[in-house]
């Protein structure tokens, strides 16, 4: 027997399939089209094994349904601007461009190696100005079609990549990529209007039943929208207002006092006036704006001075505070607060001495029984201490109060949206310049299109922070395309989560003059297939469906949903070990000797939890190692076979060499068998027994492994053919005819295979006598005679109760169920020495013993 070469044949089947194109996108007319992809890669220097799962699970859903009849889509490319590139540059003194286009050859070699059935004659890079002067037009109908503004705003600033961020970009207070505390700033940036699109973005995720319900929760949630009202509360002795959004104007006749934010205007009028009121808020401005840091931090106010009447009683007035947990961004910037009923109000009221009136009652309790200490109360309940209120449960209360502000004008019902406008200019070199000229005269102006791309410079430093861009001697000096005085490049490139937000739709039809090929992204759009990482819940896949709705508000598509299928992926772990002085080891560190580890030269080893393989860890297995000893097809099948897709993977050294293990023993079945009638004969008559069984277990497996490829549970589907290869392992062919099983089952395990193990599946075919590529080979169809179950099972009740159950051939009649449930032990033993009234049988699914 041939031992499996691995290395050749995945080389040969590679090189076959590089000469042959045979992954062209095809566009036969008389065939169903399937679009599947990846979340493309960022070139950060090599590819790591959450790549290949990733990309792995791709490619099985591609070549599967290439053999189930479709035209496939299925592309790569790279999103290659962003920092990593210029902090390369700052520290290795290599230029962005240069690191990049390196580490795209490399990865590219590297996804060329596992074999992957990617039309790479669509690759792109989002850095390369054939793509981003795309985006710079995109940019321009943005701004013709009023969906991009420049606003001057606090904003997000990253100390330590020095630009700023969009608030989905911030978590937890910290700079999703550097991790440092932001900042506000205070800054003129440019805004993706994403917030015109909230009550359609929010309303689409009901549409997304191919989506896992968790990325729709945090999108919903992201977006946040919460209804409520706008009240107004009238500043004592002025015909000025101060506006307050509620959601719960139920509980306004527990309101104690008014606070605005450090930015209202009236904060600001009063900072002017009033040299403390200006200090409190600059100290506000100093804390983070982040909800986690405003939801910790200790509340503190400022007492203005001034007095608002309440809504509904003339003789009432509240104090205004600056408060610093009050936000400028949210609702109308200033609220009305009711301690017993909310926490942050209760905090803050025992802390300035301000009266807690409770005026919503839990079952059973009253204005007299109840109070509230120092937990607000924020359940249901009916209430009290409010006027024409009193005795409603919340939800009327609430009806009845807008009803009344309404009639008096002192307030309306408002819908607000926590999500908030994308701010995508970004201080930094290595992204896509946005295409405007700031001009004295005539203000922002934007770039002629005739006049696109604006290329980045490539003559840039990076020995001082801050943007290359703007300390570039020459680039910014440009003279105004309006009215031709000197006049100023925006120096900010667009955040890189834009360059994401519409690839998908370039990978449709790469048309040199046009961002978009119309008709391509008709035929193919949407995706029928995403498949990437949860991380990316609220900010590419946002993103990407906001980008969508707009591209179709300037006509230049048509769809508002880019995914139909999402599959969000585990992650591959690894145990984490640590020497005695308590650092990380890498796995290559260690010798294991049965159940204990050590390191090189013998020191003890401790094992950590299994964690996301990261280099910080040094928990990692390079894919390329793995690739060069065991090969791709082992390493794909690996991916799959051992936990279901959507969890977490553990690496272990034992799981990969099962499957290689599996895949050499796949090959001595093929390569050993013997007396295999020729391809394509019929099906001869006169089949043994175990001819037939084996025949059961190869048409189980095609209807189970198609099953699971379908609902993407590929563990399931490598169990099966797991499964199989045990069935034609132990099948010894008895007749002269069973030959012919044995090939239908050799030919079936291949086939079934090949999706996750190409090049041994093409290899295994090729031996099998074919000479037509497997890749050109359709998938099998189960023979349902042979699926069904031949046995059913049947209950046995005796007086109504239930005794036994048996297993009866499915055609059987009533006579042998009889005789089978008579037969039974527990049967005989529940009916000894009674006498036998009544039998009866519904054949395939009871016997009932009246005795
Ligand atoms: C009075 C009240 C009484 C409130 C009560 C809550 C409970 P969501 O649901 O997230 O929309 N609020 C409004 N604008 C704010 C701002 N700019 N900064 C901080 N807080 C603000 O939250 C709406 C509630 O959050 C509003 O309802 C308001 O407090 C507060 F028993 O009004 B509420
Ligand atoms: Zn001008």
């Amino acid at each position: 027997m041939s031992r499996y070469n691995a290395k050749a044949a995945e080389r040969k089947w590679q090189d076959i399939w590089t000469e042959q194109d045979s992954f062209a996108t095809r566009e036969d007319a008389d065939k169903p089209r399937y679009y599947v992809l990846e979340m493309f890669p960022y070139p950060s220097g090599r590819i790591h094994m959450g790549h290949v799962r990733n990309y792995t699970m791709g490619d099985v859903v591609a070549r599967y349904k290439r053999a189930r009849g479709f035209n496939v889509l299925h592309p790569m490319g790279w999103d290659a601007f962003g920092m990593p590139a210029e902090n390369a540059a700052m520290e290795r003194k290599v230029h962005p461009a240069a690191w990049t286009w390196q580490n795209i050859d490399t990865m590219r070699g590297q996804l060329k190696s596992l074999g992957l059935a990617i039309d790479w004659a669509r690759e792109f890079a989002t850095c390369s100005p054939d793509y981003y002067r795309h985006e710079q037009a995109l940019f321009l109908s943005f701004l013709e079609n009023g969906l991009v503004e420049r606003k001057e705003s606090y904003v997000n600033w990253d100390p330590v990549d020095h630009t700023v961020l969009a608030n989905e970009q911030v978590i937890d207070g910290k700079g999703w990529r550097s991790g440092a505390p932001v900042e506000r700033r205070k800054l003129s940036q440019w805004f993706f209007k994403i917030t015109d699109f909230a009550e359609d973005l929010l309303a689409g995720l009901d549409t997304l039943d191919r989506w896992p319900e968790k990325v729709r929760i945090m999108q919903r949630n992201w977006i946040g929208r919460s209804e409520g009202a706008r009240v107004h509360f009238r500043i004592a002795g002025t015909n000025e207002t101060i506006e307050v959004y509620t959601t719960r104007p139920d509980t306004l006749f527990g309101a104690s006092f008014c606070a605005i934010a450090a930015d209202h205007p009236i904060a600001q009028q009063a900072a002017k006036q009033n040299a403390d009121a200006a200090a409190f808020i600059e100290a506000c401005k100093r804390n983070g704006t982040s909800e986690a840091e405003i939801e910790t931090a200790e509340k503190m106010g400022f007492d203005t001075g001034l007095k608002v009447t309440h809504p509904f009683d003339p003789d009432w007035t509240l104090p205004v505070y600056i408060a610093n947990f009050v936000l400028m961004e949210y609702g109308t910037g200033a609220i009305f607060g009711c301690p017993a009923h909310d926490q942050r109000d209760l905090d803050f009221a025992r802390k300035y001495g301000l009266p807690v009136t409770p005026v919503v009652f839990p079952e059973g309790e009253t204005p007299d029984s109840f109070s509230v200490a120092d937990k607000a109360y924020d359940g249901d309940g009916r209430l009290g201490n409010s006027r024409f209120m009193d005795g409603l449960a919340v939800p009327e209360a609430k009806k009845r109060v807008l009803d009344e502000l309404e009639k008096l004008e002192a307030g309306t019902r408002e819908v607000n949206y926590r999500l908030r406008d994308w701010g995508v200019s970004r201080q930094r070199y290595w992204g896509c310049p946005i295409p405007v000229i700031h001009c004295g005269d005539c203000g922002a102006v934007p770039v002629p299109r005739g006049q696109l791309p604006v290329l980045l410079p490539d003559d840039v430093t990076f020995d001082v922070p801050g943007n290359p861009l703007e300390r570039h001697p020459t680039w910014k000096h440009v003279d105004c395309p309006a009215c031709g005085k000197p006049a100023r490049r925006e120096t900010d490139t667009c955040d890189t989560f834009v360059d994401s937000s519409w690839y998908f739709l370039r990978f449709c039809g790469l048309d040199p003059d046009r961002p978009l090929d119309r008709e391509a992204v008709d035929r193919w759009m949407p995706v029928d297939q995403y498949i990437g990482g949860v991380e990316h819940a609220v900010l590419h896949l946002l993103y990407a469906r906001f980008f969508t709705r707009a591209l179709e508000k300037c006509g230049l598509v048509s769809l508002a949903e880019p995914f139909q299928g999402l599959f969000t992926q585990g992650m591959v772990n690894h145990e984490t070990y640590k020497g005695p002085d308590g650092k990380w080891l890498s796995p290559e560190d260690i010798v294991r000797t049965g159940d204990s580890l050590a390191t090189r030269d013998g020191q003890p080893v401790t094992i950590g939890r299994s964690e996301k393989m990261s280099k910080s860890k040094r928990n990692t297995v390079d894919p390329t190692d793995i690739i060069a000893t065991y090969g791709a097809d082992t390493a794909r099948w690996y991916m799959l076979s051992d936990s279901p897709p959507e969890r977490d993977l553990d690496w272990s050294e034992s799981g990969i060499e099962g499957a290689w293990r599996h895949a050499q023993r796949v090959w001595r079945l093929v390569s050993e068998a013997t007396g295999l009638p020729g391809a394509d004969t019929p099906v001869p008559g006169g089949l043994s027994e175990s001819a037939v069984a084996l025949r059961r277990s190869t048409h189980k497996a095609i209807k189970a492994v198609t099953e699971g490829i379908d609902n993407f549970r590929f563990n399931t589907a490598v169990a099966q053919i797991y499964e199989l290869t045990n069935a034609i392992n132990s099948f010894k062919a008895p007749g002269p005819a069973d030959g012919w099983a044995l090939r239908e089952a050799l030919e079936t395990l291949v086939r079934l295979s090949e999706p996750m193990m190409p090049h041994l599946a093409e290899e295994a075919w090729a031996e099998l006598g074919h000479t037509v590529p497997l890749f050109e080979t359709a998938w099998p169809e189960a023979n349902p005679a042979l699926v069904v179950d031949q046995t059913v099972k049947i209950a046995v009740q005796v007086n109504g109760k239930l005794r036994a159950t048996i297993d009866l051939p499915r055609d059987a009649g009533k006579a042998e169920a009889e005789a089978a449930a008579f037969a039974e032990p527990k049967i005989r033993e529940a009916i000894a020495g009674k006498e036998i009234r009544k039998v009866i049988v519904v054949p395939g699914r009871i016997v009932n013993i009246v005795a």
